[in-house]
């Protein structure tokens, strides 16, 4: 079972506080500001009937893709839930491409026939995007398994919200995992809410981290509103995975701003409980951190936010003017087995 260390949610390396560099700094808050100013535009974009669909914001838990991008290499593979927009931005996703998925224009990395739930970017080896609450688990773990059998060194980041901890899906795929040792990270994104339902009132384990214990999986809570916290966490992790020595069940403790989708009056929680995480605001402590360590300046700052502005203008004016799928295309990227076993004529 866990050690005692590991059942205060950390490991023995965890007190261990790395120093980064300044670009380390520099890239979590122009990766955050990304995700923040396109996802605010998207917001808007939804107000407006412009994106339609569901439309589910990742808006106050940006850490959690940023600490964890700057702790892997760009072979490592990364899958999610619905919440998707953010992880592709962060690996270097066009944001035109992005975007114009969300318009459902052709120009979209799912070529329109995806939407918000399912982005996806072969390159940067994101694997979507998935609406099914769990259902990326296990396909986590099979990328994993794809690594393994390929003796690769690269890792999968498969994440998931508080909500899908309670899937079948979540325990065999973590219970296949430990039992062959892949190199996945399975990442609970505990932003507190599944829809309305808080953990208090559907966990009887509120300290999520724990359920690694029943598999005997290394598992440690940590704080999500860090990005150095989270890159620790992953590359403490992603070594363990590279050694062969298996998966890790990591919680990102963190809170999305906005509700749970586009239509969410938020009567669950109180305005005070959204203004007490706003305090702890990633994007704003890491701007601190960067002055007060002298790496950059409000003036250089406020450029890369202009830039990232603008940037997110032009991704606009990009799915504007994309063409919508022709819908001769809509059965071509739908997968069949002809020799589904089962398919007689
Ligand atoms: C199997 C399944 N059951 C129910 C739903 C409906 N549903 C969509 S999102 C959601 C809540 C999931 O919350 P959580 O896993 O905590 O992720 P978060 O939205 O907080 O990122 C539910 C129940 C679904 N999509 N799939």
């Amino acid at each position: 079972m866990a050690t005692a260390t590991q059942a205060k949610g950390k490991t023995e390396k965890a007190d261990k506080k790395t120093a980064f560099p300044k670009e380390t700094y520099m890239f979590w808050y122009e990766s955050m500001q990304l995700m923040r100013k396109f996802e605010e535009k998207c917001g808007q974009l939804y107000g407006m009937q412009k994106i339609r669909g569901f439309c589910h914001l990742y808006i106050g838990q940006e850490a959690c893709a940023a600490g964890a991008v700057s702790a892997l290499t760009k072979d490592d593979s990364w899958i999610t839930a619905y919440r998707d927009h953010a992880h592709p931005l962060a690996l270097g996703t066009s944001p035109n491409a992005v975007m114009a998925e969300l318009y459902g224009k052709e120009t979209g990395c799912s070529k329109g026939n995806g939407g918000s739930m399912h982005i996806f970017d072969k390159e940067k080896h994101f694997f979507g995007g998935h609406g099914i609450v769990g259902a990326q688990i296990p396909l986590g773990a099979g990328i994993a398994f794809a690594e393994k059998y390929n003796k690769t060194k690269n890792v999968c980041m498969c994440y998931f919200g508080d909500g899908a901890v309670r899937q079948g899906a979540f325990h065999e795929a973590l219970n296949l995992a430990m039992l062959w040792k892949l190199p996945c990270i399975f990442i609970v994104e505990n932003n507190g809410y599944a829809m309305g339902t808080s953990v208090k009132r559907t966990s009887n384990v509120t300290d999520l981290y724990t359920l690694g214990d029943a598999y005997d999986m290394p598992s440690e809570a940590v704080d999500g509103m860090d990005p150095e916290a989270v890159h620790d966490a992953t590359a403490r992790a992603a070594e363990r995975a590279r050694n062969g020595d298996g998966p890790t069940f990591l919680e990102f403790r963190t809170y999305r701003y906005k509700g749970h989708s586009m239509s969410d009056p938020q009567k669950y929680r109180s305005k005070d409980e959204v203004e007490e995480y706003k305090q702890r605001d990633p994007i704003e402590v890491i701007r601190k951190k960067i002055l007060d360590k002298k790496f950059s300046t409000e003036a250089e700052l406020d450029a890369i936010d202009q830039k990232i502005v603008s940037q997110v203008e032009e991704s606009v004016k990009f799915a504007e003017e994309s063409k919508y799928p022709d819908p001769e295309t809509a059965l071509k990227y739908i997968y069949v087995q002809e020799d589904y076993p089962f398919i007689t004529d």
